[in-house]
């Protein structure tokens, strides 16, 4: 596959509602969005770094810079094999797994529009439709959460993760558990607890979750495994998996039963491939999550989410959850089972509203082959 150019669109899109985490606010959306065109075909991908370095050091700024000051000379004007060959070319740029994801993706895209194969295909899925939840952000308080809550419910989705930060924790989850007994329901701390701290999250053991997200740092996977030996509930890794070998580090040291993954935070949709594959061979569920993604990001989860392991319920809920206007002409809408269908059509099986893409563009910078 030889590549002509790459157009990088820094974007900034409002979402419908604020979202909050242990490691802050979101209220407008940052992300870029790579275009690469071959052979008459263009090919997208979203890096889903945003603007601040709260959930990844990576940020809109960071990934731009590295897509186009090393990613892009490594492939543009190449004839690029496959993904393993991509993977390769930029095996020698350290970290940086969002950027690298995001260029990774509009390759698979392009590759399946050029191949007539969906990405659900390429990636080796086999549903047509998959299981998803809602992560619902920090609210003002408890009583807000639970509304929030019954709100989601109503709107059809089955399985609920709440955000959680020290303060705002337990009583939140017994809150939300409390009026609504039956429901799956898990929480997320996004990294905000330490071994000094976690003690005030042993009621949660109480209120049957289907897991414990992230409660220590990133670079904690030894930590947590002291702390899945303190609760029944599975602990899952979300920061602390950023490539296929600390998903091995984690089984092997048993520090999670679970794993939450992202294309984006492993460095690309290969990669997350094969950490289901390592999962699946130990029988550990995995689900797909979540970045506030556009239509492009979505429809690559649904691909990803669409693999056998998946068997847990994704952090990909419907368009509107996210966003009154998006960038793909498609919006995603839930279904009465709480699932979303996966794209059929050709690579992203999306199609770009182009004068949205346009609307929501801070700044575009393209890259010629003839220039690298
Ligand atoms: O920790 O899973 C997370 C959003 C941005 C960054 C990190 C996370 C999240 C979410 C939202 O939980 C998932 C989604 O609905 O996209
Ligand atoms: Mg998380």
């Amino acid at each position: 596959m030889k590549l002509d150019s790459l157009t990088l669109h820094h974007l900034r899109m409002p979402l419908v509602a604020p979202f909050e985490t242990s490691f802050g606010r979101t209220t407008e959306r940052e992300c870029i969005i790579v275009a690469i065109q071959s052979e008459g075909l263009t090919g997208y991908g979203e890096c889903a770094a945003e603007r601040d370095p709260g959930y990844s050091y990576e940020t809109a700024g960071t990934a731009w810079h590295v897509i186009r000051d090393f990613i892009t000379p490594q492939i543009m004007g190449q004839d690029i094999r496959d993904v393993h060959d991509y993977q390769r070319r930029v095996e020698t740029i350290r970290g940086h797994h969002l950027a690298k994801a995001g260029v990774e993706m509009a390759l698979l895209d392009l590759r399946g529009k050029k191949e007539d194969c969906s990405l659900r295909s390429l990636l080796g899925g086999i549903r047509d439709h998959v299981m998803v939840g809602v992560s619902v952000g920090i609210q003002a308080s408890s009583a807000v959460l639970v509304k929030t809550v019954g709100k989601y419910l109503e709107a059809g989705y089955r399985r609920i993760k709440i955000k959680i930060k020290p303060g705002r924790d337990v009583n939140e989850a017994i809150a939300v558990r409390k009026m609504f007994p039956e429901i799956k329901l898990q929480v997320d701390a996004n990294s905000a607890y330490t071994l000094q701290t976690w003690q005030v999250l042993k009621p949660l053991d109480e209120l049957d979750l289907l897991l414990i997200e992230q409660p220590l740092n990133e670079d904690d996977i030894w930590d947590h495994r002291i702390l899945q030996r303190e609760f029944h509930t599975p602990i899952c890794l979300d920061e602390s998996i950023i490539s296929p070998r600390h998903a091995r580090y984690a089984l092997e040291m048993e520090a999670c039963k679970s794993i939450n993954i992202k294309a984006g935070r492993v460095g690309g949709l290969s990669q997350a491939v094969v950490i289901h594959d390592l999962c699946r061979e130990r029988d550990i569920p995995v689900w797909c999550g979540g970045m506030l993604e556009t239509g492009v990001g979505r429809a690559s989860n649904l691909a990803l989410a669409s693999l056998p392991g998946f068997i847990l319920p994704g952090d990909i809920s419907a368009s509107d959850r996210y966003y009154t206007e998006d960038i793909t002409l498609e919006r995603f809408t839930l279904n009465p089972d709480s699932t979303i269908d996966v794209p059929s059509g050709p690579g992203l099986g999306i199609k770009i509203d182009l004068r949205a893409l346009k609307k929501y563009t801070l700044t575009e910078l393209r890259l010629d082959a003839r220039q690298q």
